[in-house]
């Protein structure tokens, strides 16, 4: 069977067939892969990462769509990650419906993947962060990552994006609470989809109250809100400008880095959580042998996952 690590060259030099192969052993976690994802990532760091999140329905999976078809006109290379932590097909397969019915279908320079695994989100965001990985070390020149939903879950994913587009619609009445509550900080751009819909400008202006109310420091990136038809790709042209204006600004202020920095920060923190708690669990001698001398009252917690962690 193929190993990762035959696979990096051809991962380098773009090949469809060998990324698809690549996210697999991602989402599986294979031997190997570690090393892989090693390798691929020296070769990262080009791609512009957009997430769009938005409530269900809002018509993300449309606009990533449509935002494809307006990068593969200039000529870009494009990458996309459905990531769904609900289900594991929905999101991602309906997306991947929806590029078969227009142009981008067979064109060689859209990769689409949705990505899932099973069990805790903390592998799905694990999980994602290495598709990006894979896509940006094959040379993709725009990574879409769409997430479902406006929970703490997608907040966590789409971290990992430098670009991040809201997307809500009109009339959404409560659910602009939920965008206020959970996505208003994390939001680099605001689109209100279905802007042929009844309702869009008051929904700019219910934004624009938002942004104002919220605090502001000095030389921060101005939010702007823009507004769509992803059905018809109205606008869609307009908000690519923006997330173009975002990565410049960004780059300009040394906010690419910062970003960078922060979201590494949290991968390392994130991997060595995991690496610690691998190794501290029911069944290890070690950890089996504190449980037993804390439970007996010869130690006490603290004390005992101090020494555990010192002793790795
Ligand atoms: N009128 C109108 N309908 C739209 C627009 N954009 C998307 N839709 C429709 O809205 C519905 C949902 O669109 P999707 O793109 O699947 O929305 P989504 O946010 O990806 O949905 P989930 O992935 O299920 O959360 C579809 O029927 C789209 O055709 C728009 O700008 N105007
Ligand atoms: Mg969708």
């Amino acid at each position: 069977m193929t190993a990762p690590a035959d696979l990096t060259d051809r991962v380098l030099g773009g090949e469809h067939a060998a990324i698809a192969r690549m996210l697999t052993f991602v989402e599986r976690r294979v031997d190997g892969i570690e090393h892989a994802l090693a390798t691929l990532h020296r070769h990262t760091g080009s791609a512009h990462v957009l997430g769009l999140t938005g409530p269900p329905g809002s018509g993300k999976s449309t606009l990533v769509t449509a935002l494809a078809a307006h990068y593969r006109r200039q000529g870009r290379s494009i990458g996309i990650l459905a990531v769904d932590p609900s289900s594991v097909f929905s999101g991602g397969a309906i997306l991947g419906d929806r590029i078969r019915m227009t142009d981008l279908a067979g064109d060689r320079g859209v990769f689409i993947r949705s990505i899932a695994t099973r069990g805790a989100l903390g592998g799905l965001s694990r999980a994602t962060l290495d598709a990006i990985t894979v896509l940006d070390a094959a040379g993709k020149d725009v990574i879409l990552l769409e997430t479902v939903g406006v929970g703490q879950a997608e907040v966590d994913v789409i971290s990992a994006a430098q670009t991040v587009a809201v997307v809500s619609v009109p009339g959404m009445g409560d659910d602009v609470q939920a965008i206020k509550a959970g996505l208003l900080e994390i939001a680099d751009v605001h689109v209100v989809n279905k802007a042929d819909r009844e309702g869009a400008v008051k929904t700019v202006a219910e934004l624009r109250d938002m942004l104002r109310l919220a605090r502001r420091r000095p030389h921060q990136w101005n939010v702007p809100i823009e507004q769509t038809v992803a059905t018809s790709g109205l606008g869609v042209p307009e908000l690519a400008d923006r997330f173009a204006e975002h990565l410049a600004w960004m780059t300009q202020h040394g906010e690419r880095q910062r970003r960078d920095r922060r979201n590494t920060a949290t991968r390392i923190r994130w991997l060595a959580e995991q690496l610690v708690l691998d190794r501290l669990r029911p069944g290890i001698p070690d950890f089996d042998d504190a449980v037993d001398d804390v439970t007996a009252r010869r130690g006490d917690p603290l004390s005992a996952a101090r020494r555990l962690v010192a002793q790795l």
